[in-house]
């Protein structure tokens, strides 16, 4: 058992490597992943597995999942303990599973103490936005930060299916390395490729029976991520030493569907443009501050850029314009 996970283990180092990133060292998965397997080339014990089990059993009783199989639960175990998806292989992608990180550090209420609606602002200077929202995990909407974007007229069903289309380098490299998210989907859409091979009609709610769909994704291939900030540019108000070279991460799908109720792992806020149709927000306190702190529901309407720490606040979106699907494009920052 723990030789198939060294060799997952070694694999996924290896891929990472074979990307030629140059601030790889940077990559915080990465270095968990060499720090892992480095311990267990010293055959000093196998700590992490012993850890991993230990944690996992303990999980089992406190929460009650079941598991099937020990594949699934030593993948489950290495997930809460270290924050590591070793099946997802996602060195270079952010996490954005819906787990309850019990090793989170307690967050401080005031990032949602007296905040009782999300602020709309435009034309604000970096260092007032650094100031003022950038590290503050204050979340909030922006109005005017696409105006000379094309994504908000190339953006639609049809632009992303030509761009991954079947055998191309972009899907092959999404379906390899990147993560997807299928959500109420995932019984029908198994790899992006998927979601591109349902007919127009239903992408574009022809019929008013249409079966609806959300799906999400990050673009970790470099070729398409040169492509994609073609039709967008870094939003103006983060702060200037803010990287641009993070994932993109892309949403996409009809009304009445949307992302579940989830915190997210990824270690930095980011933004989301909302380059087509309208989205509900529901911003959720952590349970630590329920009793001081209010849920905050919004809508982000197209033309829109939200900023959220999306591993401070619960978050669930809901696809609500009429006759559009939603497309949104974001990244994190830091
Ligand atoms: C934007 O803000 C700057 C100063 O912060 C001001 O000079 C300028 O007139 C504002 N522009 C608009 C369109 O409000
Ligand atoms: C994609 O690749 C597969 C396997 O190489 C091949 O059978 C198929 O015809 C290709 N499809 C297209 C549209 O190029
Ligand atoms: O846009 C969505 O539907 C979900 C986005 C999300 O979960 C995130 O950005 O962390
Ligand atoms: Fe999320």
């Amino acid at each position: 058992m723990t030789k198939i996970i060294d060799k997952k283990i070694q694999s996924i180092i290896q891929q990472c490597e074979s990307l030629s990133i140059d601030d790889i060292e940077k990559l915080s998965n990465y270095k968990k992943l060499k720090t892992i397997s480095s311990i267990k080339s010293r055959r000093c014990c196998d700590i992490y597995l012993i850890l991993a089990i230990i944690f996992g059993l303990l999980s089992l009783f406190t929460t009650g999942i079941s598991h099937t199989g020990i594949e699934h639960f030593l993948e489950y175990s290495y997930r809460k303990l270290f924050s590591i998806d070793i099946y997802r292989e996602e060195c270079l992608a952010p996490k954005l599973e819906s787990i309850i990180d019990i090793f989170r550090p307690p967050i401080s209420c005031d990032i949602c103490h007296n905040l009782n609606h999300i602020e709309r602002i435009s034309n604000i200077t970096r260092e007032e936005f650094e100031e003022k929202y950038a590290y503050t995990n204050r979340p909030v909407i922006i109005t005017d930060a696409m105006n000379n974007w094309l994504a908000t007229e190339e953006f639609n069903f049809k632009f992303f299916k030509r761009l991954y289309r079947m055998n191309s380098s972009a899907l092959l490299a999404v379906e390899e390395n990147c993560q997807f998210f299928p959500y109420r989907n995932k019984d029908e859409f198994e790899t992006l490729g998927d979601v591109f091979d349902m007919d127009l009609e239903r992408a574009y709610m022809i019929n008013d029976n249409y079966r609806p769909w959300y799906v999400g994704w990050s673009n970790c291939d470099y070729s398409t991520a040169y492509l994609l900030r073609q039709y967008y540019t870094k939003p103006y108000f983060l702060p200037k030493q803010s990287e641009s070279s993070k994932l993109d991460w892309i949403f996409m799908g009809t009304p009445g569907f949307g992302a579940h109720m989830h915190i997210d792992n990824v270690d930095l806020p980011s933004w989301q443009a909302q380059v087509r149709g309208r989205k509900q927000w529901t911003l959720r306190p952590v349970p630590e501050c329920f009793f001081q702190c209010k849920e905050l529901k919004f809508i982000v309407e197209p033309g829109e850029i939200i900023v959220l720490n999306t591993n401070v606040w619960y978050h669930k979106t809901f696809v609500i314009s009429e006759d559009e699907i939603s497309i949104t494009i974001g990244s994190e920052f830091d």
